[in-house]
C-alpha cells in the first residue's frame, strides 16, 4: 500500500462559488489527509508551467486567463491511492460526461470552469507540490490525534 501525494486545486470559479469548503470536506470524508493549504493567486508564468503539457492546445490562453483570474485554494493532500482515488472523486474533464456524485458531476456544467484540479499520477503530484512549495505552499507533516489524548 503506497502513500502518495496529490495536488488539489480548487479553481477561480470554485473559490467565487464558495465551494472550497463543500471540496474540502469531499476528500476528508473520504479519508484523507490535509497536508498543506494556501488561498493564492497564481502569477501566468506559474500558471503557463503548471499546464505545460496543453501549450499547443486552442483553449490554452483562456485557460491560463481563467486561472489567473481570481485566487485559487492550493491545497496537498496525502494517502493510500490518493492521486487515482481523487481523480475518481473529481470525475471526467468535461462535467457533462463526469458521474453524478463526483466534484465536477455534481458542481460543474462548463469544461474549462470544472472547478477543481487533480494530479494525473503520483510523479505529477510530487512535482506539482513541490513546484507549488516555494511558491505557495508548505507541507507539514501530522498524525492524527486519538480522542484518548484530548481526555
Ligand atoms: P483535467 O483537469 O481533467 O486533468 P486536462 O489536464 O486535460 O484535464 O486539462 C486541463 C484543463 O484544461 C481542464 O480541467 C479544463 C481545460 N480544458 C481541457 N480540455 C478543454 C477543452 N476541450 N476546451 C476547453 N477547456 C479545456
Ligand atoms: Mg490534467
Amino acid at each position: 500500500e503506497q502513500v502518495d501525494q496529490t495536488y488539489i486545486m480548487v479553481k477561480p470559479d470554485g473559490v467565487q462559488r464558495g465551494l472550497v469548503g463543500e471540496i474540502i470536506s469531499r476528500f476528508e470524508k473520504k479519508g484523507f489527509k490535509l497536508t498543506g493549504l494556501k488561498l493564492f493567486e497564481c502569477s501566468k508564468e506559474l500558471v503557463e508551467e503548471h499546464y505545460k503539457d496543453l501549450k499547443q492546445k486552442l483553449f490554452f490562453p483562456k485557460l491560463i486567463d481563467y486561472i489567473t483570474s481570481g485566487p485559487v485554494m492550493c491545497m496537498a493532500w496525502e494517502g493510500v491511492g490518493v492521486v487515482a482515488s481523487a481523480r475518481k472523486l473529481i470525475g471526467a474533464t468535461y462535467p457533462l460526461q463526469a458521474e453524478p456524485g463526483t466534484i465536477r458531476g455534481d458542481l460543474a456544467v462548463q469544461t474549462r470552469r470544472n472547478v477543481v484540479h487533480g494530479s494525473d499520477n503520483p510523479e505529477n503530484g510530487k512535482h506539482e507540490i513541490g513546484k507549488a512549495s516555494y511558491a505557495i505552499l508548505r507541507t507539514c507533516q501530522w498524525n492524527p490525534t486519538s480522542w484518548a489524548d484530548y481526555i
